[in-house]
């Protein structure tokens, strides 16, 4: 079985599968998500673009965005046939741009309609299907309402709940001032876990540390950490020993770039861009001296015509360490 006691978290434009390459050389165990991909994209769209991924991405899951159960169940048998470890559903995005498709946070109002997506998806495929969701939005934002939303899904034989700790504010807020203005409330996803106990209930929103995640896991089954993993990459390095009690995938952020250098050659003689890749390590020596030049450096040189992997051996050179 999967194990979900620590995930990073879908991030539209940042986990994408260069990302995940490079998280990987971080940390093995911890279980990662794609961005958010909605049915059309994949029914009518590029589906391989949007779901190739390579085998060293495992442990991985797909985030859906739809609300067509149909739409849904044929993405999730392409998803499963792609080889992904999980498929979850988006309920937890509050972005207009959706809601006017019913994809995202939206949905809470229609706890029917997502036990059905659910539904459907699950009864097609066999690897777990999970849903992502907020504690409540605008004003539909009781106990009673979020309680009555993970009961009804839960019919559905979805068994894992991702909770994002805050509301979302559906009229008035960007996607970004959803992520930082409603209050973040971990004593209700707490709750959560305290009257389903027989649910998988992972926590998300505003962790930062491993410490944090310690002991959000001390009430919940796991933790799912967005920004932070994505803007200081190297807080990753301990979560193989420290949660999941394993090896270190790599001691030092040092060793895990020397680690992922064979990716990003092969993906340069593919054709890929040098700054598609290297924008997703411009954090990895946050903190670090030397750490801002390698950021400034890299920024500035990647997506000339001319970089290449001496770019980044460049941008290494300005780091004191
Ligand atoms: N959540 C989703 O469920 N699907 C997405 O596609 C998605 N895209 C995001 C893009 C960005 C740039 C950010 C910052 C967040 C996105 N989120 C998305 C929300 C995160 O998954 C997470 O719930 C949120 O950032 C709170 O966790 P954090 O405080 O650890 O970042």
């Amino acid at each position: 079985t999967l194990d979900r006691r620590f995930s990073v978290a879908p991030m539209m434009d940042l986990t994408d599968s260069h990302y995940r390459n490079f998280a990987r050389h971080l940390t093995k165990h911890t279980l990662l998500y794609t961005e958010m991909i909605t049915t059309g994209a994949i029914l009518h769209g590029d589906k391989h673009r949007f779901l190739s991924f390579a085998n060293e991405e495992h442990p991985i899951a797909v985030q859906l965005g739809g609300s067509n159960p149909k739409a849904l169940r044929e993405c999730a048998i392409i998803c499963e046939d792609y080889g992904y470890d999980e498929i979850n559903l988006n309920v937890g995005c509050p972005s207009d741009r959706v809601q006017n498709n019913m994809i995202g946070a939206c949905l809470m109002d229609h706890p029917e309609l997502v036990a059905e997506c659910l539904a459907e998806m699950q009864s097609t495929v066999s690897v777990p299907v999970t849903v992502k969701h907020r504690i409540g939005i605008d004003d539909r934002d009781s106990y009673e309402l979020l309680h009555h939303f993970v009961e009804h899904v839960a019919k559905s034989g979805c068994s894992t709940f991702i909770v994002h700790a805050r509301k979302a504010i559906l009229k008035g807020l960007s996607p970004k001032e959803n992520r930082e203005i409603p209050p973040l409330d971990y004593a209700t996803v707490y709750q959560l876990k305290k009257d389903f106990p027989q649910l998988e209930i992972i926590i998300n929103g505003g962790i930062k540390t491993i410490q944090e995640s310690k002991n959000h896991l001390n009430h919940v089954d796991g933790v799912m950490i967005g920004r932070e993993a994505y803007y200081n990459p190297s807080m990753l390095l301990n979560i193989d020993e420290e949660i999941f009690l394993e090896a270190p995938a790599s001691q030092t952020a040092t060793q895990a770039l020397a680690a992922f250098f064979p990716y990003i050659s092969s993906q340069l003689d593919k054709g890929t861009k040098l700054g598609h890749i290297s924008r997703h390590i411009l954090g990895l020596f946050h903190g670090k001296p030397g750490g801002r030049k390698f950021r400034q450096y890299l920024s500035e040189n990647a997506h000339l015509p001319t970089a290449s992997i001496k770019t980044l051996e460049l941008a290494i050179e300005h780091l004191n360490i």
